[in-house]
């Protein structure tokens, strides 16, 4: 990977051979040394490259206003200032942790409130709560940046934008010479919906803790605030519950295919959660319930229907088991289970599942789940499912998420909507990012189509549902299930370049959505990604600059299968 921008040329963030890194090997120089050599380096480049423009930012902010006029160059000698506020000094010191790298500036944070510092970058609390929750407003003037918010949150992402307006070269984890310009304007922006963003199935395949770590990070570059954890399914159970020790210590030893499996210790998912609170994400744990539980099956057979453990399930079947819902000792362990992980969370959501019961029907489903939404509701958090809950009785505050491919369950779900539900959208055929791309993406499903970067991108949460009223929508989610991912790079092949096209739906006004803008900003993330090493799909939808960009494109040719055990699962795209 190659870091360093040519002489004079704006387009070529990548282009190797024209500077060399400054060397690191040898004894380490001090931070002031490699900041001077930096800048020393930038110096003699022969002319500066243009720099980002205000407008590329993804996803789109609400206004912006460029004023060339106004372009600035981050000195050397740049400090951060905060206001006097912990929440607001993190955001600092996590912004200086990104800059310092690539640019060798030592970056000093300090916490001195009030006016802008002359050449610097000043993060600063205000009341005016025009901006919302999470708004923010950023300028970029002839001495400096300053990004005002409400809270911390909207500082951060004020953050992620001027990491944005910054070259792609400012992703290299070593320094490198550039000159860092960042273009002069101001930018207003503040989310379209409080709830945006992505799941991860850790089930099917077990992802160790440092891969989600780093999904986080992605989800944060682009302004998404939840992560929703699919914990529990057929193939494995990967979170420690005490009071059920063999749930993980049997149920979280497979997975689908050959694999280990996993789990996670307590105080694993406490760093998750930690971590992506850090990043202001909220993590949403789901415990699917009643079917997707055969790995609660073989640990617990009293859960079972007839009371036997059936052989653990490695394949990729959906929909034959289940726990019995009319036995007490069903909602003993739920309750325990749901407790536990309530506890562990600081999040006000619990997911609950409730999709692919295909043998628990009619009124035994209804009354089972609304029986579970009770004791949710004794945890203290809010339950969320998918959006098969719609017909179980309204639960306060509840949430369903949307995962249909056609309008055929919109009606019993805008029923539930009507009762009160709100809704998060996540339509199977736009925003799953376990479908293909194109018919030869090595990995992936196509059981709800073939999903482009446009098809990503292209339809609207406040509209999707028939019924269902922009106001009852919560947000926006882009599930990644994981029968046929296997790894990282495989990971962020699927989400990228669609997480952002997902997460320009949740946070962007419906007035700048449009798929040619869309696609020429996309482009100028390539080379941010090649520089931060993160895989991606090069879709031939985008105009990717013709330097700058590399992409490892994951081989894996085919899905593990294994025999059904037993029962014949009924194909997902048949079900209503
Ligand atoms: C449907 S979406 C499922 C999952 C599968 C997924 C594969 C949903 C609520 N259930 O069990 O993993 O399709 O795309």
């Amino acid at each position: 990977m190659s870091t360093i921008s040519s002489p004079g040329s704006a387009a070529t963030p990548g282009a190797a051979g024209s500077t060399d890194p400054i060397s690191l090997s040898g004894h380490e120089p001090d931070a002031a040394t490699l900041a001077r050599a930096a800048e020393r380096a930038a110096g003699e480049l022969l002319a500066p490259p243009a720099p980002v423009r205000l407008a590329d930012v993804v996803p789109a902010p609400q206004e912006v206003e460029p004023n060339p006029a106004e372009d600035w160059l981050l000195p050397a000698e740049a400090v951060i200032v905060a206001s006097a506020d912990p929440a607001a000094l993190a955001v600092a010191e996590q912004l200086a942790e990104q800059l310092r790298p690539a640019t060798g500036y030592p970056l000093p944070v300090t916490d001195a409130a009030g006016p802008a510092p002359v050449d610097g970058i000043a993060l600063v609390l205000t009341d005016d709560d025009g901006l919302g929750p999470e708004g923010y407003r950023l300028a970029v003037t002839r001495t400096g940046v300053t990004v005002t918010a409400v809270t911390a949150a909207g500082l951060f992402y004020g953050a992620q934008t001027l990491r944005q307006l910054l070259p792609p070269a400012i992703e290299s984890p070593v320094p490198v010479a550039e000159h860092w310009m960042l273009p002069g304007g101001s930018i207003v922006d503040r989310p379209r919906f409080p709830y945006r963003g992505a799941m991860l199935d850790v089930a099917r395949h077990f992802f160790a803790v440092a891969d989600v770590l780093r999904v986080i990070d992605h989800l944060a570059r682009y302004k998404l605030n939840h992560l929703h954890l699919h914990l529990t399914d057929d193939q494995g159970w990967r979170i420690v519950v005490d009071s059920r020790p063999r749930l993980t210590a049997v149920g979280g030893t497979t997975e689908v295919g050959d694999g280990p499996g996993g789990f996670y210790t307590k105080a694993d998912y406490r760093r998750i959660v930690e971590y992506a609170a850090a990043r202001h994400i909220t993590v949403v744990p789901e415990i699917d319930l009643p079917g997707h539980t055969n790995a609660a099956l073989v640990a617990y057979p009293e859960l079972a229907p007839d009371k036997v453990a059936p052989p653990p399930y490695t394949g990729t079947e959906v929909g034959f088991s289940y726990v019995d819902p009319a036995d007490e000792r069903t909602y003993d362990f739920i309750a325990d289970v749901l407790g536990e992980v309530a506890a562990l969370t600081p999040g006000p959501w619990l997911h609950i599942g409730g999709d692919e019961a295909f043998k628990v029907k009619g009124e035994v489903y209804t009354g089972f789940v609304e029986r579970v939404q009770r004791i949710v509701a004794d945890t203290g958090k809010t339950v969320v499912g998918w959006h098969q809950l719609a017909p179980a009785a309204h639960a306060d505050g509840r949430v369903l998420q949307w995962w249909g491919t056609n309008g055929e369950d919109s009606a019993i779900t805008a029923e539930a909507v009507r009762h009160g539900a709100r809704l998060i959208v996540s339509p199977g055929n736009h925003a799953y990012l376990d479908m293909k791309y194109a018919p030869d993406t090595p990995v992936g499903q196509d059981w709800a189509g073939l999903i482009d970067v446009r098809r990503a991108y292209d339809w609207d949460p406040g509209s999707h549902v028939t019924g269902v009223p922009e106001a009852a929508v919560l947000g926006v989610e882009a599930p990644l299930w994981t029968e046929s991912i296997t790894s990282l790079a495989e990971i962020e092949f699927m989400l990228f370049p669609r997480l952002p096209a997902i997460a320009e739906l949740g946070w962007s006004p419906r007035a700048t959505h449009d798929w040619a803008g869309f696609r020429d900003r996309l482009a100028g993330h390539g080379p941010r990604w090649t520089t931060a090493g993160i895989t991606f799909h090069l879709s031939p939808e985008v105009p990717w600059p013709t330097e700058g960009i590399g992409s490892a494109q994951p081989t894996r040719p085919h899905l593990p299968t294994q025999p059904d055990p037993g029962t014949v699962p009924v194909p997902v795209a048949d079900q209503p």
